[in-house]
């Protein structure tokens, strides 16, 4: 009988069986994730591939783009390659990769590969594996990487919940998203049980800036422009702002969320001039579709966060993408007596 304490299982318990006898009689294993891979992707990958090291596997893992810097301070991020293996595998486990495609070309060593298992928590998910361990409500992967340790009766130490906590704070907001759920706060309660420095965690990743980007972040700031009463933040950032500090887009991240902090705002767009074309974000707080709006132009992305590439001039891009977001603020009812 289960214990009330214990977290609970949902319908996963069959597939986290499968899985369970997969690791156990497999020997060699290719752990892959998505492409700019992120906290959960990383967090995920490492604990894992700590936990089957410990099980005597041979382990691969396995990114085509690199990790991003605010994460190399992870101890075994060096042993991810990013150069393909040609060898063959008893299974391989993707991670966050609703599709294949979303880790790369990952067709040549996949077919190698004897089982393959997917653990994802997207809706989008195409239940492409032979075990598919996906589980929309989930707050994280990391928190499905956790419960299937714990179903496994696997005791993590420190490190391992080093990774998983990465992965959960990372994608949660620091368990500000409304995917944060009570038993995300468990997982995490167990997790920090084990002893790891969770502030310093933080520290690293949410309160450790290059300086370039607080440079970026100022220039930012300073072209804010708010349209139709308040309710549409526009941010641009130039090629020019870009070579005066030395930065790169990498330096950009995050900043389009300031765009939506005040009340009045409903959506933000943040244009970013590049070589010969301009990267243009949305953000809304939900009542206008932003997806629709970056599938208008080209680009795609979910309801509150997407994005598209325009093949134009700055103020080009400006002027058009500016003119459709303000017909579409005029069109929803909803939005104009906000
Ligand atoms: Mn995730």
């Amino acid at each position: 009988m289960r214990k009330k304490t214990e977290i609970p299982q949902i319908d996963l318990e069959d597939e986290f069986k499968k899985l369970a006898d997969v690791i156990h009689t497999a020997n060699t294993f290719f752990l892959a994730g998505h492409l700019n891979p992120d906290g959960d992707t990383i967090g995920s990958m490492l604990a894992i591939w700590s936990v089957l090291k410990r099980m005597g596997k041979k382990v691969t893992i396995f990114s085509q783009d690199p990790v991003p810097q605010n994460l190399n301070f992870l101890p075994n991020t060096c042993h991810i390659i990013s150069k393909q293996p040609r060898r063959k595998f008893d299974a391989a486990i993707l991670l966050e990769c609703s599709t294949p495609s979303r880790g790369g070309n990952l067709e040549p060593v996949l077919k190698k590969c004897g089982t393959v298992v997917n653990i994802d928590h997207h809706k989008t998910s195409e239940f492409y594996g032979n075990i598919n361990i996906v589980e929309s409500t989930a707050s994280s992967t990391a928190e499905i990487v956790y419960r299937l340790f714990y179903s496994m009766k696997i005791e993590i130490n420190k490190q391992e919940a080093t990774y998983l906590y990465v992965g959960m704070v990372t994608d949660t907001g620091r368990f500000m998203y409304s995917a944060t759920s009570a038993r995300t706060l468990e997982v995490a309660s167990r997790l920090m049980a084990t002893g790891f420095k969770f502030y310093r965690i933080n520290e690293f990743i949410f309160s450790t800036k290059p300086k370039e980007h607080l440079k970026i972040l100022g220039r930012a700031m300073e072209s804010l422009e708010f349209r139709a009463g308040g309710k549409l933040a526009l941010i641009t950032i130039t090629k020019k702002d870009f070579m005066d500090y030395g930065a790169n887009p990498e330096h950009t991240e995050g900043i389009i969320n300031y765009g939506l902090m005040p009340h009045s705002v409903q959506v933000v767009v943040m244009f970013r001039e590049e070589e010969s074309r301009v990267n243009v974000t949305f953000r809304s707080k939900g009542l206008l579709d932003v997806a629709l709006v970056a599938k208008h132009f080209g680009g795609g992305g979910h309801k509150q966060a997407s994005g598209c590439k325009l093949q134009a001039s700055l103020a080009e891009a400006q002027e058009s993408v500016t003119a459709y977001v303000l017909e579409k603020i005029a069109a929803s009812k909803k939005l104009t007596h906000a």
